[in-house]
């Protein structure tokens, strides 16, 4: 279907499509193999400027939306999500800069993330706060002029590969979630070390690491916006970026799709084509009509979000659930009609599969995008009434 993108959106997809196809096809299964980071394409993404797709031109990007990283990250997608995602979470590493920064910290950080010479992370996460995030123990002290950090990230998409670290620690304790700060950290910081690459079922090459504070003395001027604003700057930041896991979504579901129909009409069996047979058409049409009701969901509210409307939550969350269960239905089903086939690795839908299923658990497991859907319905209804 046309979404009549502009010409812009189009140089976008193509040049995206272009990386996914020479780039990234022909290494996805020895990077998922070896589990190696995926850093001569952070490259080649760097050099077609898509890091900087949304970052304003002032910092040096292309002052685009939302919408127009989304149809990158879509299309690396069909491709790898592994290093799809190693591509999106820099672009998750940089929203507070984007969304809460100052002056400085935008002209300091953002050029080196919009020109992709420096990768961004997001470090939210910890071993007991993972739903919960407001439960995070990690501790930033205000000591003259500077912060002093303690403690322990996980699970930290970048970490490691990332030079610029956009991490939520707690400044008061007796204030729950509102005594939560957030900080930009940056590589090298003495006191600040990584955990051991996290060996994992699905997305394989992407780096997922703990990040350490001991003592981890960072200047007062890495604080972002104020004292306290942190969970709001880190709730904020998943708002803006659970499109983009939708966009993963689409894009690994249309990457399964194609190698399923593709094997389907040339698959022989009982004398014919097996897309011959109703029972897998029927399951084809099932994965089409999904992956382009997910596909048009994602660019409504990504267009949306990317408008700067507030009240967006209810919508990031719909996107990213429906997007991310969608996906998985699809690789399962593309798995399902190569049969054995489908099973091996020989064929790249089982690793699309093991891809998939992170979708329903990062920036949110599908569980807790229900809560904030429902919550807002509860909000939503009670004004009405
Ligand atoms: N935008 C702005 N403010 C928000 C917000 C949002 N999207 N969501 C919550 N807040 C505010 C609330 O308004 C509340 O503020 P006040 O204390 O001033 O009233 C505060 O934040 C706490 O909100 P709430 O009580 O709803 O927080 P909970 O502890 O119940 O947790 C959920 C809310 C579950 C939605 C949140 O913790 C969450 O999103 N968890 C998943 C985290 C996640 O995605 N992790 C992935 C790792 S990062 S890749």
């Amino acid at each position: 279907m046309d979404y009549f993108f502009t010409e812009e959106q189009q140089a976008i997809q193509e040049i995206a499509r272009q990386i996914a196809r020479e780039k990234i096809v022909p290494v996805r299964e020895e990077l998922d193999e070896t589990q190696e980071f995926p850093t001569e394409i952070m490259k080649i993404c760097g050099q077609a400027d898509l890091f900087g797709i949304n970052i304003p031109e002032e910092y040096g990007g292309m002052g685009l939306g939302t919408l127009d990283t989304t149809i990158a990250v879509e299309e690396l997608s069909t491709a790898c999500l592994a290093v799809s995602v190693s591509f999106a979470a820099s672009g998750l590493g940089a929203y507070p800069i984007l969304l809460y920064g100052n002056e400085e910290q935008k002209s300091k950080y953002l050029p080196d993330i919009a020109s992709g010479k420096k990768l961004a992370a997001f470090g939210l996460t910890e071993a007991n706060a993972g739903s919960d995030a407001g439960g995070i123990r990690t501790t930033a002290v205000k000591d003259g002029g500077s912060y002093i950090l303690n403690g322990t990230k996980q699970w930290i998409t970048n970490g490691g590969e990332a030079e610029i670290y956009t991490v939520i620690a707690i400044t008061d304790k007796s204030k729950g979630a509102r005594g939560a700060s957030a900080f930009i950290v940056e590589k090298g910081t003495e006191g600040f070390s990584f955990g051991k690459k996290e060996n994992k079922m699905g997305i394989r090459a992407s780096a997922t690491r703990e990040l350490v504070f001991e003592d981890c003395r960072i200047p007062a001027e890495n604080l972002i916006s104020k004292e306290g604003m942190g969970f709001m700057v880190a709730m904020k930041t998943l708002d803006m970026s659970r499109p983009g896991i939708a966009a993963q979504g689409v894009g690994v579901s249309k990457g399964a799709l194609d190698v399923a129909v593709n094997y389907a009409r040339e698959r022989h069996q009982f004398g014919q084509p097996i897309i011959g047979f109703q029972a897998v058409q029927h399951m084809l049409a099932d994965m089409a009509t999904k992956t382009e009701a997910a596909r048009a969901l994602t660019y409504a509210v990504a267009r949306y979000v990317g408008s700067g409307a507030k009240d967006i939550s209810k919508v990031s969350a719909m996107t990213k659930l429906y997007a991310s269960d969608v996906a998985m239905e699809v690789t399962t089903n593309a798995v399902q009609v190569l049969g054995g086939y489908g099973y091996m690795k020989e064929y790249p839908v089982e690793k699309m599969m093991r891809d998939a299923k992170i979708l329903q658990i990062y920036e949110g497991t599908n569980q807790i995008q229900r809560n904030v859907i429902g919550a807002a319905l509860i909000k939503e209804y009670a004004r009405k009434a």
